[in-house]
């Protein structure tokens, strides 16, 4: 990211004298959470010797200079700080430069919060927990009345990614979600639809502090787990291991802390999964949720504790729900769909939980790249713009489900999409504005009308409230030449009609005509 560098330059130039050089009052000011490479100069071997009886121990020591140099989290930075350590450099860990196009946390924080204040009607960016380590765990709300509690009045959804620490990519996944529909609001008919009909919550981060440990370092750690200290003196428990569903039931997960599927002392035990927890208890308008993870390219519907696909406690309609849009969901990003428990056996997973406890229709996503990739969890940042692009379909669609997910089945909720028909007026319009009419007609009501002129979106409309019979006059501008226009609407369940298309030409004054059938000019004035 470009303003790396003025991170870099502001932290890493002026900390070390904010530390370094001013009153004691002032040494403990290090802004950003995360991990250091600290140059300090300890010149004696006796200076040394304190330093490490004091609990550091140098990674490198430069004689000619009579410099030691560390990598060490900020609370370490700031206690060198106190004990009076003359500290030469300060500088903070993120991606190597080529890697850039990733975010660490601090850089996902700067891309939420400048999104929201760019778009600040239909972003909002919350606090829903604190990780291990303190970090604020972020989660962006996207929705038209964005301000407003509308769990009465809208379905939601639940999108939430790098509960893994070393999958970055999926990280990147869901702040392209955030970024696609803020960005796309307005100009897009199916994102506009969805902003205005749903409440939309992604979490693109859930476990910050495993996120940095993991890119501390180049060569990457391959850290999986959260950042708890554990009494045997290893780190971190596996929080997809710490659901509170069938936890520990089936031998998905171990009790060894140091094991890399450590499911934690007790279920919920770390405040990474229990937020997720509270968040969701909190808001019985979420009725889908989707959780980004990698690799392998895969769609995965529970149950994860078991190989029976239809256990007691899977209903059968809720199975069918999740096998069939969870094949759909495959289908648009050319992934493969199956049961998770297909790959392995794991019990305390999210999915189960939410599934299981809330009956909630879930999926985990296994991203980019397949399984068959030398790069495996690391890709080269160049894949991140085409593979967040591919899930768009994917994400659109589930966003779509969430008023009634059993409405892929054809048994519940609006299966039936708008009429719209697209009328111009019989003369060649003064000025150049083409007053385009459009009829529509839905069972439940139309919530947004578009008109495209070829691949462009020339007129947007969203209807509130909902309008089941009328005609809506809408103005268009046009340049010279020849288009093909077609009317869109977008009903509450997300349902479209199309018009058919009526073909226009435009001369550089006015503007002339044209009808479906017959293709045949009226002549200029
Ligand atoms: O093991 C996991 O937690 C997930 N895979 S990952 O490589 N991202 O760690 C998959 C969980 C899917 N559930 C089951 N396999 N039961
Ligand atoms: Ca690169
Ligand atoms: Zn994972
Ligand atoms: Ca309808």
């Amino acid at each position: 990211m470009n303003y790396r560098l003025g991170v870099y330059l502001l932290l890493g130039g002026l900390l070390p004298w904010l530390l370094v050089g001013w009153s004691p009052s002032s040494r403990t000011l290090l802004a950003r959470e995360g991990w250091y490479q600290v140059t300090l100069y300890a010149g004696t071997r006796e200076a040394r010797t304190a330093l490490v009886r004091a609990g550091w121990h140098p990674d490198a020591i430069d004689l000619d200079r009579g410099t030691v140099t560390m990598v060490l989290p900020r609370t370490e930075v700031e206690r060198l700080s106190r004990q009076g350590w003359p500290l030469l450099t300060v500088r903070p860990l993120g991606f190597p430069s080529w890697d850039a196009g990733y975010h660490d946390y601090t850089e996902m924080q700067e891309v939420l919060f400048s999104l929201a204040d760019r778009y600040p009607d239909i972003l909002a960016v919350q606090e829903y927990g604190r990780s291990v380590e303190g970090r604020a765990l972020y989660v962006a709300k996207i929705s038209d009345r964005v301000w407003e509690d509308e769990r009465a009045s809208e379905p939601g959804v639940l999108i939430f990614a790098n509960i893994h620490a070393r999958e970055h990519l999926s990280a990147e996944q869901a702040i392209w979600a955030i970024r696609h529909l803020v960005t796309r609001y307005g100009r897009d008919p199916a994102v506009t639809n969805l902003v205005n009909q749903r409440e939309i919550w992604i979490m693109p981060m859930t476990n910050p502090d495993g996120v940095e440990y993991d890119i501390a370092r180049y060569p990457y750690r391959y850290w999986r787990k959260n950042r708890r200290p554990n009494p045997d003196g290893s780190y971190g428990v596996d929080l997809n291991r710490n659901f509170g569903y069938r936890w520990g039931c089936c031998g998905g997960s171990s009790s060894t802390p140091s094991a890399e599927t450590y499911r934690g002392p007790a279920p919920f035990s770390e405040p990474e999964t229990n937020a997720i927890r509270n968040f969701l208890l909190d808001r019985p308008n979420i009725r889908i949720a989707l959780n980004f993870h990698m690799y392998s390219e895969l769609v995965l519907w529970p149950y994860g504790y078991t190989y029976d696909a239809l256990p007691p406690d899977m209903d059968p309609t809720d199975y069918a729900v999740m096998v069939r849009a969870g094949r759909k969901m495959a289908q648009l990003s050319g992934y493969r769909a199956m049961q998770a428990s297909d790959l392995y056996i794991a019990d305390g997973t999210s999915d189960d939980w939410i599934y299981g406890t809330l009956r909630i229709p879930t999926w985990t996503v296994e991203l980019y790249p397949p399984a068959s990739a030398p790069f495996g969890f690391y890709p080269p940042d160049e894949d991140i713009p085409r593979e967040t692009e591919r899930n768009r379909g994917m994400i659109e669609y589930v966003i779509a489900l969430a008023d009634e997910p059993r409405r892929v089945l054809g048994l519940a909720g609006d299966v039936i999409s708008p009429t719209v028909t697209l009328t111009l007026p019989p003369e060649p319009p003064a000025g150049g504005v083409i007053l385009a009419s459009l009829t529509i007609s839905d069972n439940v009501g139309v919530t947004l009308v578009a008109i495209r002129a070829g691949d462009t979106v020339t007129r947007l409309r969203s209807i509130e409230p909902p309008l089941r019979e009328g005609t809506l006059t809408l103005p268009l501008v046009l340049p010279p030449g020849e288009h093909t226009l077609v009317a869109e609407a977008y009903d509450r369940a997300h349902n479209v009609g199309r018009s058919e298309s009526l073909r226009v030409e435009v001369t550089s004054q006015a503007s002339t005509w044209w009808s479906p059938f017959m293709n045949v000019s009226t002549p200029r004035r």
